[in-house]
């Protein structure tokens, strides 16, 4: 087991196009399938018929032909909505479902027509919608599915949907457990770029149409990026993807006109920074028209902001987002903000509280080009954390959110961590901040309101030849795509895609895997940090266990426990009055001992261990119970995973 084809497999991803064995189903596919025309000109296009070209003939063996005409015969039919005659009887399209789809919707028809070319319609509202139908209809064939009365309307439901990577330009990646950068090497930006053709192919397999190529920690090379030093090579990065439909947006350093030497202060209300600000963005878009923008993390963790100037968050975004707003770029500006030098002895101050605390008052003082980019927690991506308070709090603020594909806080891509559906959960949390129908999916989406917004996330990929190190975390990156092209797809039914297109069709693997994965994101809480305690890690590596690892530091993640008692206690009454973040009944809810749900009691309450959890088992016991059964579950996952040797040929499925 193991060996060259594995090797292969694992890099594919869930772009397999392994071939189909079943003679009837070739030619089934063959039928509609084997030459392909093109209604519209366009590099996007060009990237879908290639994929087309590349995917069919792998999975039936049959060369695909572009062709002007079919003849008598079928074939796919790539077109924008503009470029072909929707009006065609014979194509019995109904127009106004059509022209209600948003710009990266697409429709795929099955047409038999005596007068017209004949076969699959792949019609893209844009080019980029032509890519996501082609992609769709790829991943039928992959699953072997009916393809000869399609009639598909699909769009996704959030606008910007994108990747943060944390990579540094010499190589290494912040919180990254897959290898080193496909990027950059040694300050340099990686020369052969077949690594990143393939990451833009898997990315736009899954919608996502926005990426930032380099760490939210902008050091000094880092913050040479926007200089003529590197701009040429970040063009080259932009003009690929922009080939699979993504724009590419660089982190920016704050301090940029200090760090590179050219002005003494940074600001944002200083003329020369303006200007040197507005001169700088010029540039970048007059080497690169249809650059994304910036993203930013300020006074966070060290990295300068504009508080060093006495200037608040809006001012210091809104100096940035009026430079861009002329190009049509985006600001996207991180709430992470807090005070990472605290005393652990001071009970008042409570991290969770200061994205909050730091943003609220601003509502409605940013630029329209600025995006608030929130993260899932009010701390960091903890197993287990409540949803931010702030997400639907700012009203006149446009806002997306921030979740974590690598698994710094989840097991690093050692332990297996399923992260689909904690974020169902989050998407679907109701904030009440608008009344019912508030939940987190409906804020952040960018195409309510006509706002801006969507949601990014860390890349969990690297240069390791699966990509992901454990194969399995393959899975979290293929299901964040598609949770943000729809977040109401069910859990299963992703995970389920995911099997199929990675694995095959195979029904003992499905079962297994599907096991393993779905039971996975509990499991890990159980054997690590259960009832929302956070933080058992050791610290700056953050892989643990370690129940003391952050309890007597500066970080603001504490745990409280003593021989007492354990939790913190942030109600309104008698602890640190997070809970009054929350809008009602979320607040009442969190700030009652019998009301707060069970797996987040330790983060809004200190409790005796003797404390009786609505499971009617004591704090202690539960932890005692859950690290036992984590185990257990871990034991079994081995057990079930090791029956599919002999049918997985990457059973290994780590580098
Ligand atoms: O969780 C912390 C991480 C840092 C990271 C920071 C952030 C990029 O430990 O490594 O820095 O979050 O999100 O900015």
């Amino acid at each position: 087991i193991g060996g060259e084809e594995s090797l292969e497999e694992n890099y594919k991803c869930w772009l397999q196009y392994k071939s189909i064995n079943n003679k009837d189903l070739i030619q089934y596919y063959h039928y509609y399938c084997s030459q392909l025309l093109s209604r519209t000109n366009s590099k996007i296009i060009d990237s879908a018929i290639n994929e087309l070209q590349t995917g069919i003939t792998e999975m039936i063996g049959n060369k695909v032909d572009l062709k002007n005409n079919f003849g008598e015969k079928s074939g796919i039919i790539l077109s924008t909505a503009k470029d072909i005659d929707l009006a065609i009887s014979d194509y019995n399209i109904n127009n106004s479902i059509f022209s209600k789809l948003n710009d990266e919707g697409f429709l795929i028809k099955t047409i038999n027509s005596s007068k017209y070319e004949s076969g699959i319609l792949i019609v893209g509202k844009t080019d980029k919608g032509v890519l996501y139908g082609t992609f769709c209809l790829l991943h039928l064939i992959q699953k072997n599915e009916p393809i000869d009365d399609l009639e598909i309307y699909d769009q996704p439901e959030n606008k910007l949907r994108m990747i943060n990577q944390w990579d540094n330009i010499d190589g290494t990646i912040e919180r990254g457990y897959s290898g080193k950068s496909i990027f950059f090497k040694n300050n340099e930006f990686i020369k052969d770029k077949q690594r990143l053709i393939d990451y833009a192919r898997l990315l736009a397999s899954i919608g996502i149409n926005a990426i930032s190529i380099n760490n939210v920690n902008v050091w000094d090379v880092e913050t040479k990026l926007i200089t003529k030093e590197y701009l040429y090579e970040v063009q080259k990065v932009v003009s690929l993807f922009r080939t699979y439909g993504i724009k590419t947006f660089l982190s920016v350093n704050y301090a940029s006109p200090i760090t590179l030497g050219e002005l003494e202060t940074a600001d944002p209300l200083d003329e020369d920074v303006q200007n040197w600000w507005q001169l700088k963005v010029s540039e970048i878009y007059n080497t690169i028209p249809d650059f994304g923008g910036f993203i930013v993390k300020a006074d966070s963790e060290g990295r300068p902001g504009p508080f060093s100037y006495n200037r608040n968050h809006a001012e210091g975004a809104n100096m940035l987002a009026k430079a861009l707003k002329k190009y049509d770029g985006i600001l996207i500006w991180r709430c992470f903000v807090y005070n990472h030098l605290q005393d652990w002895r001071d009970r008042k101050t409570d991290r969770a509280r200061a994205a909050y605390d730091n943003f609220i008052s601003l509502d409605g003082h940013f630029e329209n080009n600025v995006i608030l980019q929130v993260k899932n927690g009010p701390m960091d991506f903890q197993v287990r954390e409540p949803v931010s308070p702030l997400i639907g709090a700012m009203k006149e603020t446009n806002q997306m959110l921030e979740l974590q594909i690598t698994q710094e806080y989840t097991g690093q891509q050692i332990d297996v961590c399923y992260l689909i559906p904690q974020w169902k959960e989050i998407l679907n949390f109701e904030t009440y901040s608008n009344g019912e129908g508030s939940q987190v999916k409906n804020i952040i989406n960018g195409i309510n309101n006509n706002k801006q917004g969507g949601i990014a996330a860390v890349s969990n990929i690297g240069a390791d030849d699966n990509w992901t190190g454990n194969g399995l975390a393959q899975a979290n990156l293929y299901g964040y795509g598609r949770l943000l092209w729809n977040p109401d797809l069910s859990t299963d039914m992703i995970t389920t895609e995911w099997i199929n297109l990675t694995f095959g069709n195979d029904g003992d693997i499905n079962k297994q895997v599907k096991y393993i994965l779905l039971k996975s994101w509990q499991t890990y809480e159980n054997y690590t940090a259960p009832l929302g305690v956070g933080w058992m890690v050791n610290p700056h590596h953050h892989y643990g266990p370690n129940i003391d690892g952050y309890e007597y530091s500066a970080w603001g993640t504490y745990h409280f426990a003593d021989r007492q008692g354990i939790g913190v206690d942030r109600t309104e009454e008698t602890g640190t009055g997070f809970t009054s973040q929350y809008f009602q009944p979320n607040k009442r809810v969190y700030e009652s001992l019998h009301e707060c749900p069970d797996e987040l009691l330790l983060f809004f309450h200190h409790v005796p261990y003797s404390h009786i959890l609505h499971s009617g088992k004591t704090v202690i016991q539960h932890i005692y119970d859950t690290h036992f059964k984590g185990v257990d579950q871990v034991e079994e996952f081995i057990r079930r995973w090791s029956t599919l040797e002999g049918k997985i040929n990457n059973i290994n499925f780590s580098n």
